[in-house]
């Protein structure tokens, strides 16, 4: 039995962070990786697709986005299992009875509306643990389970969930928790062959036969490897021995393939700034930040996030600018990310002395040069309040403004 298994398509999620422009090609995307996720079916003689929750980011969608999501797996005639998540639970309000969603349905695709197991071909069974609220307060995964018996004989069984589990959960009071340590045993006893989860976004094996293939094409930056569906092989089973040794581990060797699917990625870049005065070392601080822009593929579905530390002129800073906004032209999307950055810019009266500046305009440069020293690194961190620092950073911006407008640096 081979099948794709995939999960977090979250369909109709609208990311805010990018660009208009790019923001359209992103939603774009994420509907033509679902049209490879069916090329990737036929090419490996998948039998089923199973979709382990939050096939669509909320309940509550535009009608285009079901109709495009359905056009997008037009050519995909194998079965498609969507088992609803903490996204899309089956509630009052679901999206998997409205209007649209029935109306536009092919026969292939089946909603999983509760946790029995559904006979997808003569040899496999999914058994679908769909969520039917935010917050269903208990292991629905356990319950599922509690009492059944390993499938008959001939027939693999493959748990589709959602949900975190237990061994990776930040909040282990959750109890909506999966304990993965029952998973293992229902693999061991052979009720299933395989599980497989939904909620984390990277692509993960939490433990032998217990994997989450993550989402086909990346949603955050904190996603630290997404963008795969999973190609699992679960053995026939020969039938030559009982059913305690033709099952659990040693017996079948579940195969997993991890495959790239995902046109996008997100990712994150550091760069440490030296400021000199003689703007050698500066230099080379930006050529390493250039060089590394530089060497990122596909960068118009990119994402990137500067983390920038250290100290810059003003003329390195300006000097950033320019890069920035320069590669953020190739760019999905490029820009410092401030939270993670602490980049002092060093005013340096010097940057200015080409500017032959005199009376009036002289006096307002010192002024903004001494502000932006104010709150700067270089000055007494006892004295440097929130407001000196507020102040220092609109005089560091507006000298790097000035830098730029009077054509330093051509
Ligand atoms: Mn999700």
């Amino acid at each position: 039995m081979k099948f794709i298994a995939t999960a977090d398509w979250q369909l109709g999620m609208t990311a805010r962070f990018l660009p208009p422009e790019a923001r359209a090609r992103y939603t774009q995307s994420r509907f033509e990786v679902l049209t490879r996720i069916g090329d990737l079916a036929q090419e490996r003689g998948a039998e089923f697709i199973v979709v382990c929750g939050d096939v669509f980011e909320t309940n509550q969608l535009d009608r285009r986005v079901i109709a495009r999501t359905f056009e997008a797996l037009r050519s995909v005639r194998i079965p498609i299992v969507l088992v609803p998540g903490n996204h899309d639970p089956l509630d009052s309000a679901s999206i998997y009875d409205s209007e649209a969603f029935t109306r536009l349905s092919p026969d292939n695709v089946n909603v999983a509306r509760t946790a029995e197991p559904i006979r997808v071909t003569a040899h496999a069974q999914v058994l679908p643990v769909p969520w039917s609220s935010k917050r269903p307060g208990r292991d629905l995964v356990a319950e599922a389970c509690a009492g059944l018996e390993p499938p008959e004989s001939g027939v693999s069984r493959v748990l589709a969930a959602h949900g975190a589990v237990a061994s990776m959960n930040p909040d282990a009071t959750d109890p909506a928790t999966i304990d993965d340590a029952l998973v293992t045993q229902l693999l061991r006893d052979g009720v299933i062959d395989v599980a497989v989860l939904g909620d984390r976004h990277s692509t993960t094996e939490v433990a032998a036969g217990i994997w989450y293939p993550g989402t086909p094409e990346v949603t955050a930056r904190r996603d630290p490897h997404p963008g795969n569906v999973l190609v699992i092989e679960v053995p026939d089973d020969d039938g030559a021995v009982g059913a305690a040794s033709t099952h659990g581990p040693g017996a079948r060797h579940v195969q997993v393939e991890e495959v790239h699917v995902g046109s996008w990625q997100f990712v994150t870049l550091e760069q440490q700034f030296t400021a000199r005065l003689d703007h050698e070392g500066e230099t080379d601080d930006l050529e390493a930040l250039r060089a590394q822009l530089a060497a990122i593929d596909n960068k118009s579905q990119t994402g990137v996030w500067l983390q920038l530390t250290g100290t810059i002129t003003t003329r390195g800073a300006a000097e950033l600018d320019r890069l920035i906004d320069e590669q953020g032209d190739l760019f999905a999307l490029l820009e410092i990310w401030q939270s993670h950055s602490d980049l002092q810019t060093l005013p340096d009266g010097a940057d200015f002395s080409d500017l032959h500046l005199t009376g009036f305009a002289q006096d307002a440069l010192d002024d903004l040069v001494a502000q932006a020293a104010a709150g700067s690194a270089g000055s007494s961190p006892t004295t440097r309040s929130e407001a000196d620092i507020a102040a220092s950073t609109v005089a560091a911006d507006a000298l790097s403004l000035l830098y730029r407008l009077a054509g330093g640096h051509r």
